[in-house]
């Protein structure tokens, strides 16, 4: 049993949801004074732009955030990574409705005070400042399992300095394999093969936009974005984000690829500190062959000096994860919605969010 998540709207693990709509209606009155905090501690809103105060955000994930199973590597979200993705609410849709939704990423509590019932205060609080804001449902994704998930989905990595990652043990040298053919297995050409393949720039915002959203209305639970949000989320910014549009010999834009760099600190290792990954984010194709898209992603991730490219095998990412090389990885990331209940989908049917 689940002491807080039974507590809260959203549906029993063991529940079949056959209906769409929200769990409890939106509150009238909310409650005003902030939940309590264990002796010593207290509330604080933090100014992102205060450069201090976002490096001590960035210091607490730095050191206590989400760490694999064997506690080898540890995210290492950048602070210009960090202030770009603590953003506004959003529009989600699940067809067929549009409901304004914030997205919950970073829930973190530092080791020294874990499992002292902190994170559902923090979740309580949290729940209660977005019902201040006239919001009552969310989307959040997480490694474990609680009730309920409404689609789950499995990272795959595939390997871009397969030395590097041996060396850490992030991956293994299979069984018959040398170092040496191991490397050339997942050797990559120099430069992409997708003609008139370049950056995105400010001045694709409305094609991206198009394409995105055009792109977006065959899958089952999608985030809304504005032209505005296409250029937060995807005109490329380096060390955050890299886009790269196709164009056309007419100058019309036809597919694009994107992925977001997330470093992992790497634990206890002699010589190397920092795993360099990127990771795979919007992917809309109308003319290339998704194989020939995502071949290019790699090839450019490679030539950025990334050690490993992760995908997720949601959307249409199952018809290339293995062609293009991808292992599968352990642990899944489930989605869920806050009071917000719907039929839980296959991971083809689910969209990549911000996290
Ligand atoms: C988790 N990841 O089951 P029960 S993902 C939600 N998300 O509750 P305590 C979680 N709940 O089982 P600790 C959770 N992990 O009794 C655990 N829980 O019902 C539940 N790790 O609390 C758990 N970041 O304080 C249990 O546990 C209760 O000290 C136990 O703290 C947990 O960002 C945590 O993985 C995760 O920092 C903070 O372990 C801590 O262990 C930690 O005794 C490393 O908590 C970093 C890490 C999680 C990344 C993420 C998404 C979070 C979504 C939160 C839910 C949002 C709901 C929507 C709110 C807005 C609504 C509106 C409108
Ligand atoms: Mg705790």
């Amino acid at each position: 049993s689940y002491q807080f998540w039974d507590t809260q709207p959203v549906p029993k693990l063991g529940e079949t949801v056959t209906s769409h709509g929200c769990i409890e209606p939106d509150k009238d009155s909310i409650r005003e004074e902030p939940y309590s905090l264990p002796q010593g501690f207290s509330w604080d809103t933090l100014d992102l732009g205060n450069p201090a105060v976002l490096k001590e955000l960035y210091t607490l994930l730095n050191e206590n955030y989400v760490e694999d199973d064997d506690n080898m590597f540890r995210f290492d979200y950048s602070p210009e990574f960090l202030l770009c993705s603590l953003d506004d609410p959003y529009l989600l849709f699940d067809p067929p409705r549009e409901k304004m939704m914030v997205e919950i990423n970073f829930l973190c509590v530092h080791k020294k005070l874990r499992s002292k019932r902190v994170a559902p205060v923090l979740i309580r609080e949290i729940t209660r400042r977005v019902n201040l804001e006239g919001i009552f449902q969310a989307v959040y994704t997480a490694g474990v399992v609680l009730p309920k998930p409404v689609g789950t989905c499995r990272y795959w990595h595939r390997s871009l300095n397969p030395r590097k990652l041996i060396e850490v043990k992030f991956s293994h040298l299979s069984r018959n394999m040398t170092m040496q053919r191991t490397m050339k297995l997942y050797r990559l050409p120099e430069a992409p093969k997708t003609s008139g393949l370049r950056p995105m720039t400010v001045k694709d915002v409305p094609a991206v936009h198009r394409l995105l959203n055009e792109y977006l209305s065959l899958f089952n639970l999608v985030p809304v974005m504005s032209p505005e949000e296409v250029q937060h989320w995807l005109l490329p910014q380096e060390n955050i984000i890299d886009t790269f549009v196709v164009e056309n010999s007419d100058g019309k834009l036809t597919d694009f690829l994107s992925f977001y760099t997330l470093p992992s600190t790497i634990m206890n290792h002699p010589v190397h500190h920092s795993l360099k990954a990127a990771y795979s984010f919007y992917n809309v194709h109308t003319t290339t062959n998704l194989l020939d898209l995502m071949g290019d992603a790699l090839i450019l991730a490679k030539s950025k000096g990334f050690d490993v490219f992760n995908a997720l095998d949601l959307m249409e990412n199952k018809t290339f994860l293995e062609k293009l090389k991808f292992g599968i990885g352990d642990g899944n990331l489930q989605y869920y919605l806050y009071n917000w209940k719907c039929p839980s989908m296959g991971s083809e049917k689910v969209q990549v969010f911000r996290c």
